[in-house]
C-alpha cells in the first residue's frame, strides 16, 4: 500500500486549512514539551473549516480530538487536514485514527509523517474504514513546526544549543577563576528564557565545583523546570545548589556525552541546553554534538582568563583549514550586551527561533 502523496494541487487546494492548523499547532504547546506540535483543522464538503484543534502537550488530547469535539456532528464527511500523520497508539491519551473513523470523517490529508511508529499503521486502517488518505503534501513544514521533535529520530540524539557567555577575548573566566559575572542583567534573564524552552540543562562536574550554578528557571509561573543533568566522574557535594528540592536533577557519572545524549533522547528529550566550562565544550566541539550556539558577549578583556574552549588534544583538529564554520544567526543588543544565535554554516534550513 503507498500513500497517495500530495501534488502541487493537494498542496495549494487545502493551503488555507493547513495554514490554520500550523497556526493553531504554534500556538498550542511550549517548545520544551515531549510531544509534537499538531494542528488538524476540519474542512466541509462545502470547503469550509468548521473547527481547528491543536495540541497542548504531553497528556493532553491530540489535536484531530481537540477539533473533533469542537466540530461535534459536523465532523461527519468532513475532510481533516492535520500537520502530522494521525497516530494510530494509545498512548497517554487514545488513537486519533480511531476517534476519526468514529467521527465519520470522509478524508485525511495531512503535512508530514510521524517517524516514531505511532502512526505505523494510521495509514491502513484509515484506507480500510474507506478514509480517503493523502499526504506527506508539505514535508517542508518540519524543520520550522516541528523543529527540534524531529531531531532523536534524524540524528538518535536531542538538539544541542551550547550557551556562552564571554568577554571581548573569548574567556569566560578571569585569571584568578572568577566567572560572575561576565554579562549584565539583561543578557542572564534572556539565559532563563532560554532554559524554559528544553527539556534539559546539561554541565559538567567540574562547572558544579567551581561555580556551584542553581541551573534552573527562575520563574514564579514556570511549568516545568527542566532536568538538570550533571556529566563527570567526581563527586557533586550535598551542599551544591543544582540538587535544588525538585527531583529534576540527576548525575550521569560518565564521559561518554553521545551516550548521555541519546539516553535523553530515549526519554523524550528534544531540546537541551548546554551551560559549561572550557573542557566539556572542547569534547561537544571535537564530537560534532552542537547544533547551535547562543553567544553573549560582553565589552570588557579578561587577559589570562579561561577560554570558552578549552586547548585539549581534540583542538589539533582545529585549524583554519578543517575548523566547522558557523553563521550568525540573529544578533541583538541586550543591555550592554551583545547576543548571536550561530547555527552551522552548511545548515541552511531555518529552525524555530531561540
Ligand atoms: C497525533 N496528534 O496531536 C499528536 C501526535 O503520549 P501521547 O499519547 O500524547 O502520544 C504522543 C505521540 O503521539 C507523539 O510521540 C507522536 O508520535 C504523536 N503525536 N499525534 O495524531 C497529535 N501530538
Ligand atoms: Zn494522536
Amino acid at each position: 500500500m503507498t500513500s497517495q502523496r500530495g501534488s502541487a494541487d493537494d498542496h495549494s487546494r487545502w493551503q488555507h486549512a493547513l495554514n490554520a492548523a500550523v497556526s493553531a499547532a504554534r500556538a498550542g504547546i511550549p517548545s520544551y514539551d515531549l510531544n509534537p506540535a499538531v494542528g488538524c483543522a476540519l474542512v466541509s464538503p462545502a470547503g469550509d473549516i468548521v473547527a481547528v484543534g491543536c495540541h497542548r502537550g504531553s497528556g493532553t488530547a491530540h489535536a484531530e480530538v481537540d477539533a473533533l469535539a469542537q466540530a461535534g456532528a459536523q465532523a461527519r464527511g468532513a475532510t481533516a487536514v492535520v500537520t502530522l500523520l494521525p497516530c494510530d497508539h494509545v498512548g497517554t491519551t487514545g488513537s486519533c485514527v480511531q476517534a476519526l473513523i468514529d467521527a465519520g470523517v470522509s478524508g485525511v490529508v495531512y503535512a508530514h509523517d510521524d517517524p516514531t511508529g505511532h502512526a505505523a499503521s494510521s495509514q491502513q486502517r484509515l484506507r480500510d474504514a474507506g478514509i480517503e488518505v493523502t499526504g506527506p503534501i508539505a514535508v517542508d513544514i518540519g524543520a520550522d513546526l516541528l523543529g527540534s521533535w524531529l531531531a532523536p529520530h534524524t540524528s538518535g540524539r536531542p538538539r544541542v544549543i551550547w550557551k556562552v557567555a564571554i568577554s571581548l577575548d573569548g574567556r569566560i573566566a578571569d585569571r584568578a577563576g572568577a566567572s560572575m559575572w561576565i554579562t549584565g542583567d539583561a543578557a542572564r534573564q534572556d539565559v532563563q528564557a532560554l532554559r524554559a524552552n528544553v527539556g534539559a540543562v546539561i554541565t559538567s562536574t567540574q562547572t558544579v565545583l567551581s561555580d556551584d550554578p542553581r541551573l534552573d528557571v527562575r520563574e514564579a509561573n514556570v511549568v516545568r523546570q527542566p532536568a538538570r543533568v550533571v556529566v563527570g566522574l567526581r563527586d557533586i557535594p550535598d551542599a551544591a545548589r543544582i540538587r535544588g528540592t525538585d527531583g529534576r536533577f540527576e548525575h550521569q557519572r560518565t564521559h561518554d556525552l553521545s551516550r548521555v545524549l541519546a539516553e535523553l533522547a530515549g526519554r523524550g528529550v528534544h531540546r537541551v541546553l548546554v551551560e559549561c566550562g572550557g573542557t566539556l565544550a572542547a569534547a561537544l566541539m571535537a564530537g560534532g554534538l552542537i547544533d547551535e550556539i547562543i553567544a553573549y558577549q560582553a565589552g570588557l578583556v579578561l587577559p589570562g582568563g579561561t577560554p570558552v574552549v578549552a586547548d585539549t588534544a581534540d583542538g589539533l583538529g582545529f585549524l583554519l583549514a578543517t575548523a566547522t564554520r558557523w553563521r550568525a544567526g540573529d544578533v541583538r543588543i541586550i543591555g550592554d550586551d551583545i547576543r548571536t544565535r550561530w547555527l552551522p554554516a552548511s545548515d541552511t534550513s531555518t529552525t524555530a527561533g531561540t
